[in-house]
């Protein structure tokens, strides 16, 4: 993913808005600022100057607020100039068009924290962060993808990484002069210190993955059990329609809510029935199959009129899943025999609002509860890929039976760490990274 020349974007969200930032990096971004300006010079670095934006014509088009930053203190680690515009998306679209008619060129998206990865002055754990502080969903997810950005997890891997190295080290002088000393320290014990700090970062991780990615909670039942209902009572608004007939539902409704800093996707679905109507049919084969994609399942079931044959049938076949069971409509005496559920069950009427504080409660203990959540760092997927992959050559090398076996582990979980922090990251990595982020980021 090469990246040269001086690139332009506007970096604020387009609309109506008190200001809008259009930001140019690179070699010339100095150069072009000043084709676009009134002040030609810019005497100090991370200085704002009140000055006007001047349209092809000459004509002035706006008061404006620009600075420059000096390479390489700057986001990108090359000159860069921002012009911060009066918000309102046509002034910073000529702003940009103007950057670009005196020698910018657009910005690919992610290109200015490409730049900024390239140049050394983020390494890609950390351009991980940016991302996840631009998209977190909660305050817990805010504060995992800060963490990662101010190098915490970068520090974590490279100190993990240069104690393997050591370890390495001294294992090839042993290999290397077998007539030297012997290898000072036990290495055992070292190792399984090593594997205890990667089980804890990798926990950690997953903890942010957590809050980044949230769960799928999938709404599933007999028809009419209140499954719309419940949705609708969860998210404390009328999304679904809800009525007396059986068979309402078919599309699959999705909305997200948080639980405990954890986005959680709910799905209504369609009741589960042997449907003749083609329509009803596919909603029932869509349910059934968010039921097994989706990480946790609300199985509803109208407690006032007993559980069903077919209910029975169909959560025999969730065995192995996480499951709630939601008795729902307990406003109406309960025909429910609780001891033939064998999955954890709850009480609620979705009409009178009743239940559904435990209800949460009981989704966080099955599918969020993390206590490393407070502690989480924001990872990409395959940076947790990484981590778990060097946890486990350190583990292989633990039980290796030679040590030169046990020094090439050392040295591919090395390389695992070396990738999360992006030392030789390829193009294909670099390009599956930054198409993530945003025009002007
Ligand atoms: N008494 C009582 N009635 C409820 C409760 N929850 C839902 N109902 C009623 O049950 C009927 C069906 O509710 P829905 O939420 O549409 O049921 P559903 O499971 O989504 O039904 P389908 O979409 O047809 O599969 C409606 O008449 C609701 O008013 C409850 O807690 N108590
Ligand atoms: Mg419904």
């Amino acid at each position: 993913m090469a990246s040269s020349g001086t690139i332009a974007a506007i970096s604020t969200a387009l609309g109506h808005s008190g200001i809008a930032v259009v930001r140019i990096s690179g070699p010339d971004a100095v150069f072009v600022a000043k084709r676009l300006l009134v002040r030609k010079e810019f005497p100090e670095a991370g200085r704002m100057y009140l000055t006007s934006l001047l349209d092809a014509d000459g004509k002035m088009i706006d008061r404006v607020l620009a600075v420059r930053f000096a390479a390489p203190k700057s986001y990108t680690g090359e000159d860069v100039v921002e012009v911060h515009t009066h918000g309102g998306s046509l002034i910073a679209r000529t702003c940009l068009e103007l950057a670009v008619k005196n020698g910018a060129r657009l910005a690919q998206p992610g290109e200015f924290t490409l730049r900024a990865f390239l140049n050394g002055r983020i390494d890609l754990a950390q351009a991980e962060g940016v991302l996840g502080v631009i998209q977190a969903k909660s305050s817990e997810a805010l504060h995992a993808a800060a963490r990662t950005l101010s190098g915490e997890l970068s520090r974590k891997v490279q100190k993990i990484h240069d104690e393997i190295l050591r370890l390495q080290g001294n294992l090839e002088i042993q290999l290397d002069f077998p007539e030297g000393e012997a290898f000072v320290g036990d290495l055992a014990e070292e190792l399984q210190s090593v594997r205890h700090e990667l089980t804890e970062l990798e926990s950690r991780c997953r903890a942010g993955m957590l809050l980044n990615e949230g769960v799928r909670a999938v709404i599933a039942g007999r028809p009419n059990a209140g499954k719309s209902s419940l949705m609708n009572a969860l998210l404390g608004r009328n999304r679904a329609i809800v009525t007396e007939i059986p068979g309402t539902t078919r599309d699959i409704i999705e909305e997200g809510i948080i639980i405990g800093g954890v986005p959680v996707k709910l799905m209504d679905t369609a009741g589960l029935r042997e449907a003749d109507d083609v329509i009803e049919a596919e909603g029932v084969r869509l349910a059934r199959q968010a039921v097994s994609e989706g990480d946790v399942c609300l199985y509803v079931i109208d407690a006032s009129c007993g559980l069903s044959d077919e209910d029975e049938e169909y959560l025999a076949g969730l065995a192995g899943k996480k499951v709630i069971v939601v008795l729902n409509k307990s406003d109406l005496p309960c025909k429910v025999n609780n001891n033939n559920i064998p999955f954890p069950k709850i009480h609620v009427s979705a009409k009178n609002h009743t239940g559904l504080d435990d209800l949460r409660n009981m989704l966080y203990g099955i599918c969020c509860d993390d206590s490393a959540l407070s502690e989480g760092l924001n990872v990409s997927v395959s940076q947790l890929e990484e981590i778990h992959s060097a946890r486990e050559a350190v583990s292989d090398a633990l039980v290796s039976v030679s040590e030169d076996i046990t020094a090439g582990l050392l040295g591919s979980a090395r390389m695992c760490l070396l990738r999360v922090l992006g030392v030789d990251a390829g193009d294909e990595l670099l390009d599956s990274m930054f198409s993530r982020f945003c025009v002007g980021k």
